[in-house]
């Protein structure tokens, strides 16, 4: 499996016969339709796109030029991963497995179909379940450096349960044009389960942290794909006062078990709103800095973003990067499955999912089923708790047969709204556009 498969967006653009073959290709090979399917994006028009899409396109007029209809997304073959249900594999070493949208729509995201983002390799004692030699050391800014076992975490501060939502930095990578370089997440590198854990504030506080702490530092004790055991995976952190807050977790239950060992068993963080790798896995040592933290993919352009708008190919200056911090306003429609097709008798049909907002709450989710040309708001919930995300549903009517996309947009507690299409940037970070799922309605 390649790490530099391309999204469909580029392809279709430089090489239309190939993306036809792989939005269409079917092992199988049924190649008197391959013929006619070819590039119509290139000239064959609206009637070529309704032949491969096997319907007509009641709200054709509304479609942006050269939007490649959501039903050509590659299907990808579930890979078999242990404890896993469905998710798809972009990497196997270090492993990164992603969840279908439609295998997301429960309001917990259960064990089985949480995304996995590993820099490393899991430690052994982690995937024998054994905790027995693990110590969490915090150190660095305290007056009273701790060394806590999971008996110690357990027993000596209160323990609390949430639902979090984390969500990897780069998610939605994949549908940026051009394609950015690394994982190529579509939508799937998001789940909000229920952590039990000690909120790190308790523990900071409890080792004496001092005034001049400003940022975190979190070292794992997973291990470097070379080998090489002075080498650190990932050493991320955040500002003290997001480490502080209540929803900030030192977790050692995930839905109710034991961490798994692909997301961090005995004990990790959940840092919930932010990139998924503030919430280190595996971790071991907690440093409380006087700076900003300096560990791997801290500096550079790991996890930052350019402080302004900029084209494809043009050179930042080193100064410009920001980290990231919050994670943008966002949507999944999680029912029905991109691709499906409505029962015969039934126009109406509820479409649902979720929302979620970064550290700010979801305002609204509106849907649309005409390419954008009208909206109508969803109904939303509120969250069981901060930082978990927001269920929405909606009944959409469609007027006759035919093909449609249903897109959904969430809109923030501050009016920032999700885009069509997200603006470039050079790591492919943040990319919050609007999910599309593509329906049929039979005659
Ligand atoms: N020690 C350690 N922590 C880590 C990582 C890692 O590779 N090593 N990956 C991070 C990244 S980039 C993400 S998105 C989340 C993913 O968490 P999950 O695998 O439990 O979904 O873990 C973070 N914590
Ligand atoms: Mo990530």
């Amino acid at each position: 499996m390649s790490k530099t498969e391309r999204g469909l967006f580029e392809i279709y653009r430089n090489d239309p016969e190939r993306a036809d073959a792989l939005a269409f290709g079917r092992r199988t090979g049924k190649s008197g339709h391959q013929a006619s399917r070819r590039g119509f994006l290139k000239g064959a028009g609206l009637a070529a796109m309704g032949a491969a899409l096997g319907a007509t396109i009641p709200f054709a007029r509304h479609m942006p030029g050269g939007l490649v209809p959501a039903a050509f997304a590659s299907e990808h073959e579930p890979f078999v991963i242990e404890g896993k249900d469905g998710l798809r594999l972009l990497n196997d070493r270090p492993l990164n497995a992603e969840t279908p949208a439609h295998l997301l729509d429960d309001a917990i995201t259960p064990n089985s179909r949480h995304f996995v983002r590993n820099n490393g390799l899991v430690p052994d004692a982690a995937r024998a379940g054994d905790a027995s030699g693990w110590k969490l050391v915090i150190d660095g800014e305290v007056d009273n450096p701790l060394s806590l076992s999971l008996a110690d975490l357990m027993n000596k501060f209160v323990s609390h349960t949430l639902a979090l939502q984390v969500e990897c930095g780069g998610n939605g990578r994949a549908s940026f044009d051009p394609p950015a370089k690394g994982n190529q997440w579509s939508t799937g590198a998001v789940g909000c389960a229920r952590w039990t854990g000690v909120r790190m504030a308790d523990v900071l506080r409890a080792a004496g942290i001092r005034e001049s702490a400003v940022y975190s530092g979190c070292y794992g004790n997973d291990r470097h794909l070379s080998g090489d055991a002075s080498k650190d995976v990932i050493s991320r952190g955040a500002p003290i006062w997001k480490m502080m807050e209540p929803h900030t977790l030192l977790a050692w239950q995930m839905n109710g078990e034991a961490l798994p060992h692909w997301h961090g068993f005995p004990v990790r963080i959940v840092a919930p709103g932010w990139p998924g790798s503030v919430s280190g896995k595996w971790v071991r040592r907690i440093w409380l800095r006087d700076q900003v933290h300096d560990g791997r993919k801290m500096t550079g352009k790991a996890y930052r973003t350019p402080a302004y708008p900029v084209a494809p190919g043009e050179k930042i200056p080193d100064e410009d990067w920001r980290i990231i911090q919050a994670m943008p306003v966002k949507s999944l429609i999680t029912y029905p499955r991109s691709g499906a097709a409505l029962g015969v008798d039934n126009r109406v049909m509820e479409v649902r999912g979720h929302a979620w907002a970064g550290d700010s709450l979801v305002a609204r989710v509106d849907v649309t089923h005409d390419f954008g040309a009208t909206w109508q708001r969803a109904e939303l919930d509120t969250p069981v708790n901060r930082y978990a995300w927001q269920n929405w549903r909606a009944r959409i009517r469609f007027p006759s047969k035919g093909y449609y996309e249903v897109w959904a947009r969430a809109t923030d507690d501050r009016g920032r709204m999700q885009p069509f299409a997200m603006a470039w940037n050079a790591k492919g970070y943040l990319n919050n556009s609007m999910h599309r799922v593509a329906l049929r309605v039979p005659s």
